[in-house]
């Protein structure tokens, strides 16, 4: 079968919230050597997009809604083994990373933590909704060189804002690259909250990591 009709098939399956044939296919697809990005950007991400949709239009509702995370978060598990591993190499810095507060969304979350750890960043996973104090000792204590903060929600968003706000006050900013993330997230909110830098996918996410901290390096040396 082709790449493209086994991430179609992945898709559907979820927008039936199918909890057999999803974690199927994506066993079968990795079998067949299909890339576990693809999978994940292609596949998993816009079939519960799709979900999502689906729930807006009030066409499921919450129980169905759950099952498809719960689907998404078994599947995201088996995908695990098939990213850490075959990349190795030095660490490239420390990323605290969660979910703001009052969001319980950590699905994305999650995936971008994998594949930072994957390309060498250390990875801290703090959890989901967690509070800005939690944050703000986390920062004190571990001194990372990235703080990734994941959004699901229009009214969790200010919560990246809040972070970056009381990081700023108690005096610890600018030791620290922001980066933040999440679907309702945008590069101009980025912009507009002072984030350092954005992404709307877990890959991205690795580029903008390496972008930020590449920055911080050049503006040393020049410095
Ligand atoms: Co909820 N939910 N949900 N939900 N949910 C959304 C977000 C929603 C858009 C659905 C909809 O109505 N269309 C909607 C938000 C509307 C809005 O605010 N505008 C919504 C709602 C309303 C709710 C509840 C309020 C429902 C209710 O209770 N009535 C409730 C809120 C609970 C709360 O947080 N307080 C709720 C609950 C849930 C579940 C718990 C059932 C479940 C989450 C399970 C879990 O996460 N463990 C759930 C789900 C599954 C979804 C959808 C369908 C899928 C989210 C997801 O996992 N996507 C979602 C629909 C949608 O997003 N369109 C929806 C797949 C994931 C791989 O993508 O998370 O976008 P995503 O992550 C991507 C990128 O965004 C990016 O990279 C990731 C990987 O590619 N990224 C980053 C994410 N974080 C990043 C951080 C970065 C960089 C990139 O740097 C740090």
């Amino acid at each position: 079968m082709k790449t493209d009709e086994v991430i179609d098939n992945i898709i559907e399956a979820f927008v039936r919230i199918d909890e057999k044939e999803v974690p199927d296919l994506v066993s079968k697809a990795i079998a067949e050597g299909i890339d576990p990005l693809l999978i994940v950007n292609q596949g998993i991400t816009v079939g519960l997009r799709e979900v999502g949709n689906l729930f807006a239009n009030e066409e499921i509702f919450l129980p169905e809604l759950v099952l498809a995370g719960q689907i998404a978060t078994e599947v995201n598990e088996t995908l695990k083994s098939h990213f850490s591993g075959d990349i190795v190499i030095e660490k490239k810095g420390l990323v605290i990373i969660c979910t703001v507060s009052g969001d319980v969304h950590d699905i994305g979350k999650n995936l971008v933590g994998l594949l930072l750890s994957a390309s060498g960043y250390e990875v801290v996973d703090l959890g989901r909704s967690i509070p800005t104090d939690t944050i703000l000792k986390k920062v004190k204590e571990l001194s990372p060189q990235i703080v990734g903060l994941s959004a699901l929600l229009t009214i969790t968003m200010p919560g990246q804002k809040e972070v970056i706000q009381t990081l700023k006050e108690a005096g610890v900013r600018d030791k620290v690259k922001i980066l933040v993330g999440g679907a309702p997230v945008t590069r101009e909110w980025a912009n507009e909250i002072g984030a350092d830098g954005y992404a709307d996918d877990a890959s991205s996410a690795v580029l903008e990591a390496d972008q930020v901290l590449k920055v911080d390096l050049e503006s040393a040396i020049s410095g």
